[in-house]
């Protein structure tokens, strides 16, 4: 009976954490985050927003407190390429928009093709000091996958540089890859496997990681076909901390040398060496 016990309150310990995703401030959500806007298709902010709050990439990525402002009736269109959003076929909430601080209200479309959108209304909204929260089921408008997000501002805010809707973050708790690679390197690490691939038709260049439970995130290299990928290596403490650093050495095509190029796992730049200027 203890040991029963015992075994069930160890589980939910060690099960619990996963379950949900952490971003500093923002209220917690109940899902594990796969993926986030890799890059802005268009943004059109509304009148008077300006440097920095008409910053698109500032939408793209974890939320992480700075956020892209729509102004007055302003939008803004994401993908998360690789990856595309789908339905994780239950009602839970498939991805999750950030606003940042004061609440600004905007509507939410998700399209397969770029042209025709869903309007898709919100499961979930919390809300706290450092900003909002809203979660989106796509299994309500159908099976197909959506590669991309749309934001309309409805706040009627105007005046300030900041107006409108403040979009820190698009977190998607459940994809599938939405294109071909060809793997060209592979390494592991604590039980980790990371593939250095790059996409078929793009040409884009990225290392995926997959986690002993099948879970899988991409580090974007390039977006473009401006590299050739050699080899991958996997190592730690490049920048000081206990995260794994991922270092690539590619071609660059515009001038052929070889580069390395070194990324954390959460894809920020740590180093760049040019192979054509180190004896
Ligand atoms: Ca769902
Ligand atoms: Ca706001
Ligand atoms: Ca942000």
């Amino acid at each position: 009976m203890n040991s029963n016990v015992l075994f069930v309150t160890t589980l939910l310990f060690t099960t619990t954490p996963c379950l949900a995703q952490v971003y500093a401030g923002y209220p917690d959500i109940p899902a594990e985050a796969i993926a986030s806007g890799t890059s802005v298709i268009n943004y059109t902010p509304g009148p008077g927003v300006v440097s920095p709050e008409n910053t698109p990439s500032y939408a793209l990525g974890n939320p992480n407190d700075q956020a892209t402002s729509l102004g007055r009736g302003g939008s803004i269109i994401v993908t998360m390429a690789p990856m595309a959003l789908i339905g994780d076929t239950t009602s839970a909430a498939d991805f999750y928009v950030y606003e940042y601080k004061v609440y600004n209200s905007w509507d939410t479309y998700v399209s397969s093709d770029n042209k025709t959108w869903l309007k898709i209304d919100p499961v979930s909204s919390e809300e706290n000091g450092t900003g909002t929260v809203k979660g989106y089921d796509v299994d309500s408008l159908g099976a197909s996958p959506y590669p991309y997000i749309k934001l309309v501002d409805t706040s009627n805010e105007s005046g300030a540089s900041s107006a409108g809707a403040d979009i820190d973050g698009i977190v998607i708790a459940s994809a599938k890859q939405s294109a071909e690679y060809n793997i060209v390197d592979t390494d592991t690490r604590n039980g980790k496997v990371f593939n250095l691939e790059q996409e078929k038709t793009s040409g884009a260049v990225d290392v995926k990681i997959i986690d002993k439970a099948n879970g899988v995130i991409h580090v974007p290299f390039t977006t473009d076909d401006s590299l050739s990928p050699v080899a991958l290596s996997v190592q730690g403490n490049f920048d000081c901390d206990d995260e794994k650093d991922l270092n690539i050495l590619a071609v660059r095509k515009s001038d052929g040398v070889a580069v390395n190029i070194i990324k954390d796992i959460s894809g920020n730049d740590i180093r760049t060496i040019d192979n054509s200027v180190i004896n």
